[in-house]
């Protein structure tokens, strides 16, 4: 019997994924309409600039219950006017799936919003971890100069509802006050 070599790695000090079966997918200013509160300032930015890049591995169908997907965000430094650049945020659509996020590198802050709009906030520093809870929408920000990544680990059949935070927002946003994160 062979002992058969990995197909797929994990670069632990840039968390990259590389293997036969990553999927990408991009953010770019143009697809985050509607998410900033500025949107004059989102509007003025060059429409295909890159705020956050995502690698992942569905090892099983998207929906199949039962399986774990595993990913990684890289949200690049900027703001739009005095928000930094954060990505999408999502409940999941089946509401009662929790997920796992851990800091590789960079500073950003986690923030956490329940169904009552109560929103939390944590920091997130490379070695982090933390764990979302199920009905919890979850949306990360880079508060820093540099490119911040997190690895990510959630149930296949968890899905994204973007829909309920593009048109009611988070009740809390980070923004730049004194050249320092605030919480508004
Ligand atoms: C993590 C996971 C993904 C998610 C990504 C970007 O890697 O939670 O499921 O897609 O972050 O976040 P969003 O989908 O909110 O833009
Ligand atoms: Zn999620």
């Amino acid at each position: 019997m062979n002992i058969l070599k990995p197909e797929l790695f994990f670069n632990n000090s840039t968390g990259q994924l590389s293997g036969n079966s990553i999927g990408e997918k991009t953010a770019r200013i143009a697809d985050l309409k509607g998410i900033f509160a500025d949107e004059a300032a989102r509007a003025a930015l060059p429409q295909d600039m890159l705020a956050y890049h995502v690698q992942y591995y569905f090892p099983v169908a998207e929906g199949t219950e039962g399986g774990l997907f595993f990913g990684n965000t890289t949200i690049y430094p900027g703001k739009v006017g005095d928000e930094y650049f954060m990505t999408k945020g999502h409940f999941h659509a089946k509401g009662d799936r929790g997920e796992y996020y851990w800091c590789i590198q960079g500073q950003g802050v986690l923030l956490y919003m329940d169904r009552d709009r109560k929103t939390w906030a944590k920091e997130m520093t490379p070695g982090s971890l933390h764990y979302m809870p199920a009905h919890v929408a979850h949306r990360t920000v880079n508060v820093g100069n540099a490119p911040m990544t997190f690895g990510a680990c959630w149930p296949s059949d968890a899905g994204h509802d973007y829909g309920t935070i593009l048109h009611e927002g988070f009740s809390a946003r980070l923004v730049e006050r004194n050249g320092k994160p605030a919480l508004v």
